[in-house]
This record gives C-alpha cells, structure tokens and sequence, in this order.
C-alpha cells in the first residue's frame, strides 16, 4: 500500500495554468469526488474537461483538466492524477486541501521521484538528471541533464561493471576450485585487464572538472578601489543597468550578485563595495565584506581606472595565489599610446598582461570573457562530450579507482585471493551507488533533500 501523496508540481504565485499532482493508491477515489457529475468517465492516458468541486460543501471550485495515468505507466509507477486548474494560487490551495482531506498527504521534497526509484520506473542517476535539469541554467547543462535522465550514466558504467564481475568471478573461482595458486599468466592477464578498467574510470571522472564548471559555474567578483568603475562594468557584462553607478566614490556599499552565462558557463557576477579605509560605518562593513567575497572567488577581476595619475596593483597584494584578471578601465578617456604604456608598467609590477577596457563603449569585453573561461576549459567544445557533473557520481568514482588500483598492487604481490577480492567487491559496490543499485536509506535521504516539494 502506498499512501498518496499530493503537492503542487508548478511554480507557487499566479500563472495561466497551475498543476496540482497525486500519486498513491487512493487518487481515483480523491479524484471521482471531486468530479461527481464525470466520475464515470476517466480513463487512463486521457485528459478529461471537468468541473470539480469540494464534495463536503458542493462549491464549485474550478474549471479544470485532469489527466490520469495509471500505474504503472506514470512518472512515480503509481497510479497518477495531475489536474491541472486556472493559476491561482487560491484554487491550487482549495484542491490541495480537498485531496488532503479526502485521504492524501502532504509530499515531501523529491517525494514523487524517490517514488519512481522505488517503484523501479528510473535509477538513481537518472532521478537525480531530473532535479539537475530543472535546476539547469544553460543548454549546454539541460543537455546534459536529458542525457543521463535517458540512462547515460548505466550506459557508461555497465560494461566497466561487467568487466569487474568477470574478474571477480574468475578470481572467486579459483578460490573455490582450484588447489594450488592462479598460475602467473592468469595473475597477468587479469592485472592487465584491471588496468584497463582504471583507465577508463579514470577517464571518466578526469571529466568532471568541465562538468562541474558546467553545472556550478564560476563565481567572479569584480574589486578594486571606489569609482574604478566596477559598478558600471557589472552592468555592462549584464547588459542592465542593475547596480547604482555614479561618480562619487563609496556609491556601492553592498554586495550584488547577478547571473550570465558565457558560453554556456553558468556565471555568478559580483559586484563589491570599493576598497579603501572609511570611518563611515555602513560602507567600511561592506568593505570588509568585499574581502571575503576575494577569498571566495573562482575568478577575480582587480579593476584599476586609467586615468589614475598614480597608476599602481598596490592595494590588490591580498589577492596573492587567487585566480586574478588585471583590467585597466575607462580607455576610451586616454589615447592609444597612454593606454598601452600604463599596460606596460602594470605588467611589470604584475608579470601579467592588464586588459584594457571601456566600461562605457563595451570595448574590451569580448576579451575580458575569454580570459574569465581561459583557465577553465581547455578546447572550443568543451562540453560536447559525456561528463561527469555530479559530485556525488565524482567521488564514488575516484574512491571505486582506488579500489581497483590496491587489488591490482595486491594481486602483483601475490596475495591472497580474498583480499584482492574484497577490493573489488568493494570497487563494484561503490559504482552500483552511482546508479542507486547498493545505496543504503540514509543515502537517499540525503539525496532527496536537494530536491524541491512536487517533484
Ligand atoms: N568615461 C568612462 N567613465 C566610466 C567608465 N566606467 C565608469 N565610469 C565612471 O566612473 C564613475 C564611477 O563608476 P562606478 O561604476 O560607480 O564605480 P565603482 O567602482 O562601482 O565605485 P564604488 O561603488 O564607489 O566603489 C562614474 O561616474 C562612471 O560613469 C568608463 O569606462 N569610461
Ligand atoms: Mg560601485
């Protein structure tokens, strides 16, 4: 018997449509109830235009459209009802109290897909790509989502954990039959087989340095002193005028945080409070708050204005050993040659080339784009392949590596069999986690948090 459960499976606040979800034993039931005059009528894989109505009071609700899946051909394996009624947010509660009352509960975050992995309709990789593609913010990253909720990860690790088992089962038998020690052509060949393994495991996980950029992205804070013009190349990377931009240095006393993409890189943009000694209050708690976003941040961009009679990177010393652009704004105020000879005695004091750039023309930020990615991806296509993105698939990876790779050095001692085994089971078990064959409960429940109420 499962309980049904019931949630909102669109965005809370008004829409032209909102779906409210059920899924558990009871939905028919709930469902006929509420639309006495076609209750008759349902029928698996079929939408149905009804009225429904609170059975207890006989008030009409809503028009709506609901549509019935039968288990176990539905997301969660159970039978499904998803009625989908006028946005409003007073109805969608009305139906959501009315299915609570006539026998559903509440669903917990992720509570519909945990179902459809218990209920053997996906894997656990594939539930998690769900949750990944509806948090995904670039195409690249929603491509990669659809793939693994389409299996991809299964597909990769199948034939690595078919090749595992054959060992395992060569090794194991050997324990079982034979008398004496493998003979060393067997030991060999299996080592050799072994290393194969690792190879291509390694591979995979070596994929997950593009595949978390694509999913996470980078966090890039944009520093220097007051009136440099970080506040107005923030919006000119956003392209809105989002940040309060004047000429009075201290105008940002605060952090902002704003999303791009560049090349499909997931980009959190921050822009900070200018760096310098304040006895006002407000603005030195800001600047010490831009500090910490310095230490934070994948990508630092120290913004220096050209015009500065006392051009220097003085000031920008905390940022020794973090990730940082040198950037000259303001060019279109000087000519050419002024430009490239400031350039030149900041790449001195720096042993980097300052990019030159107009927060006010735009020039230069093409440039100051590739050089954000730069040390980030390597090739033009960066993420056309399969990757690994998840942490989670990441780690278990690495750890099944490690595995592999002590049974290999104990098999080259000559160990016992066992022990070599153990590290292989060990290897395999870790890879099943991945998909969610040997994930113990606490595990999933752990997993499932991350997802949202509906899903
Ligand atoms: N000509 C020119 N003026 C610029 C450029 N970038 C910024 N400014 C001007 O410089 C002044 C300061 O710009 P902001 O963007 O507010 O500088 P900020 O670094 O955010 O300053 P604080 O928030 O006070 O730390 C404003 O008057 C801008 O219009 C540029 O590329 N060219
Ligand atoms: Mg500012």
């Amino acid at each position: 018997m499962a309980d049904t459960i019931v949630a909102l499976a669109t965005p809370t606040g008004r829409s032209g449509i909102g779906v409210v979800r059920l899924s558990g034993d009871v939905v028919l039931d709930i469902a006929r109830r509420m639309m006495p005059e076609s209750a008759t009528a349902i029928k698996p894989r079929h939408s149905h235009f009804t009225s429904i109505s609170d059975p207890e009071t006989s008030e009409l609700i809503d028009d709506s459209v609901i549509t019935f899946f039968q288990g176990p051909a539905s997301f969660t394996g159970e039978d499904v009802i998803e009625f989908a009624c006028h946005g409003s947010p007073v109805i969608l509660r009305q139906v959501i109290d009315v299915c609570l009352r006539l026998g559903a509960r509440m669903a917990e975050p992720g509570e519909f897909s945990l179902r459809a992995l218990a209920n053997g309709k996906m894997d656990l990789a594939e539930v998690e790509a769900v949750r990944d593609l509806i948090n995904a913010r670039t195409t690249a990253s929603v491509r990669q989502a659809v793939r693994q909720m389409r299996g991809e990860m299964s597909h990769q690790l199948q034939p690595i954990k078919d090749e595992l088992l054959d060992i395992i089962v060569v090794l194991e038998s050997a324990l079982e039959f034979v008398e004496d020690d493998l003979p060393d052509s067997n030991i060999d060949d299996i080592s050799e087989r072994l290393n194969a393994i690792q190879q291509q495991m390694e591979s995979l996980a070596a994929t997950f340095k593009t595949g978390r950029l694509l999913r996470e992205g980078l966090k890039v804070a944009l520093i220097g002193p007051p009136n440099v013009g970080k506040s107005s190349l923030f919006n000119a990377l956003l392209g809105s005028e989002r940040a309060i931009v004047t000429e009075i240095a201290g105008t940002t006393r605060d952090q902002l945080h704003e999303q791009l993409t560049i090349d499909d890189i997931p980009i959190s943009l921050i822009d900070t409070a200018g760096l310098r000694h304040t006895d006002d209050v407000v603005e030195s708690l800001g600047v010490e708050r831009s500090r910490r976003v310095m230490a934070d941040a994948d990508v630092v961009i120290a913004l220096m204005d050209i015009t500065d009679k006392n051009l220097t990177v003085k000031g920008f010393e905390e940022l020794e050993g973090a990730n940082v652009i040198y950037l000259l704004n303001k060019t279109d105020l000087v000519d050419r040659e002024t430009a490239e000879s400031a350039a030149r005695a900041i790449s001195e004091e720096t042993l980097q080339t300052p990019l030159l750039v107009s927060a006010k023309t735009g020039q230069g930020l093409d440039d100051l784009k590739r050089a954000v990615k730069e040390p980030f991806v390597s090739d033009d296509a960066p993420f056309s392949g399969w990757m690994i993105s998840d942490a989670r698939h990441h780690d278990l990876i690495r750890r099944s590596v490690e595995e592999v790779e002590s049974s290999i050095a104990l098999l080259k001692q000559r160990s016992s069999e066992e022990i070599t085994l153990l590290g292989l089971h060990n290897a395999l078990r870790l890879l099943g986690e991945i998909t969610g064959e040997t994930t113990t409960e606490d595990m999933l429940t752990r997993i499932f948090s991350t997802f949202c109420i509906g899903k």
